[in-house]
Formats: C-alpha cells, structure tokens, sequence
C-alpha cells in the first residue's frame, strides 16, 4: 500500500498528488547570531545534517513588547519548537534533544556523559561561558550604567578559568572528540575575543593550540560571529 493510501484510506484524497501530502512542520530554532548558547543549539543542527529538518529564525530579545515573549515567555534564546508543535528552552536541553533524534548521539555520548570527569569538565565550560556572557552584557549597558565592579569580576573570573583549560588543554578528556564541553568551551573563547574582553589564548599556548583545532570544525566556521 502506497504512502497516501495509508495515511488517509480509500477516498478521493488519494487523487490529489503526493506533492500535497503534508510533510511534518520543519522545527523551528530561535535564536540571536550574537549568542552563544544559541550558537551551540546551530553547531548541533549542523553537525548532526538537520537544516531540512530545523528552521532557523532570528528572534527579537530584550525588547519591551516583543512578540517573541508569545512563543518563548522566558524570551531568551535557543528556543526549539519541535515538529509536533512543544517548545523546549535551554541550550542543553535543546542539544540533547538534536542530538539524540537519530538516536546516534556525537556530542552527547552516554558513557561520557555519565562520566563525572566529562561533567565536571562540561561544568566548567558552562561556568566559563556564563561569566563571558556577563560581562558582555554589562557592556551593552550606557556606559553611566555599567558597574566597574562586575566587570572587573568577570574578567578575573575569565582568566583563572582560561588558566584552568590552559593546564587541562592535553588532557585525553580535551583531546577527545568533540562534545558538548568542547563547543562550549570553543564558543566561549570565540565570543571573549571578539566581544568580550579579549583573546583569552593569548599567552596560553596550548590552549591556543586546542582552539585553533576546534577552529576548523566546520559548524564553527559556519556559526562565525557576524
Ligand atoms: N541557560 C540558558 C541561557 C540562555 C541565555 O541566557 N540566553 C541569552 C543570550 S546569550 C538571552 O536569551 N538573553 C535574553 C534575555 O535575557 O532576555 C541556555 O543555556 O540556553
């Protein structure tokens, strides 16, 4: 029995092509280019040959009366609607979801994850990227609005953590294939040196050494900071 035929049965449906057949709704990704939370969920679409599957759309964020605040209330981004129409927020969340809808996870392996060394690892990246996150933002502030204090925090805090991946940059962990840490950690360093307070590589050869590795990926390339 032909496609059309088990979907809708014997009926004069079945004389309208297959053209008309109704394809499941692509899913839809919210997002900023500037984010980099964000920037992981487009890297997973990538990596994981989901563009036909995945709409990606640019939604407005810190905006008084965004109508983006009707599809995701918390009106940050990545946001995924998923083809049967159910909206998930948080980048790991929406990761782990692309990742695992062939059921053949690449950045989220079930050993590794379940590995504390991997999660603390994951932690780290995370914890590194918040901090970034924070001082960027402070930065979009009128300079009479910015606090000296935050600012100065989150630097510091971004270098003792770059220190940290400096120490841990041959470890067999950080050499392993790519997951999620290490998009995380790689999106970070990216968004340091071209909005945040600078290259934070600088002096740190073989992390530089590591981000120059991850650099190639091709959804790294592909995910450029505009
Ligand atoms: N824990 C969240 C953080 C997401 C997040 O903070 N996104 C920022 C952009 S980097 C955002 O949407 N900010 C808009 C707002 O705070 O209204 C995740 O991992 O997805």
């Amino acid at each position: 029995m032909d496609a059309r035929k088990r979907a809708y049965g014997s009926c004069a449906l079945l004389a309208l092509p297959l053209s008309h057949m109704k394809e499941p709704p692509p899913m839809k990704l919210y997002v900023t280019y500037g984010s980099p939370y964000a920037r992981l969920a487009r890297m997973v679409v990538l990596e994981k040959g989901l563009e036909g599957r995945v709409e990606v759309l640019e939604a407005k964020t810190r905006t008084a009366g965004s109508p983006y605040y009707h599809i995701n209330p918390s009106g940050r981004v990545p946001y995924l609607v998923d083809d049967a129409g159910i909206g998930m927020e948080d980048s790991q969340l929406i990761c782990a979801y692309l990742d695992n809808l062939d059921g053949k996870p690449r950045f989220h392996h079930p050993l590794r994850e379940s590995g504390w060394a991997y999660r603390r690892l994951e932690a780290n990246a995370r914890s590194l990227c918040e901090g970034i996150c924070v001082w960027v933002r402070e930065m979009t502030r009128p300079e009479s609005e910015r606090s000296p204090t935050v600012l100065a925090h989150e630097v510091a805090r971004s270098e003792r953590m770059a220190d940290l991946f400096e120490a841990r940059a041959c470890d067999p962990l950080m050499e392993a294939q790519p997951a999620m840490a290490h998009l995380t950690v790689a999106v970070s360093l990216d968004m340091a040196r071209k909005r945040g307070p600078g290259d934070l590589t600088n002096g740190r050869l073989q992390l530089a050494a590591w981000m120059h590795r991850m650099s190639d990926l091709p959804a790294m390339r592909a995910t450029a900071l505009p």
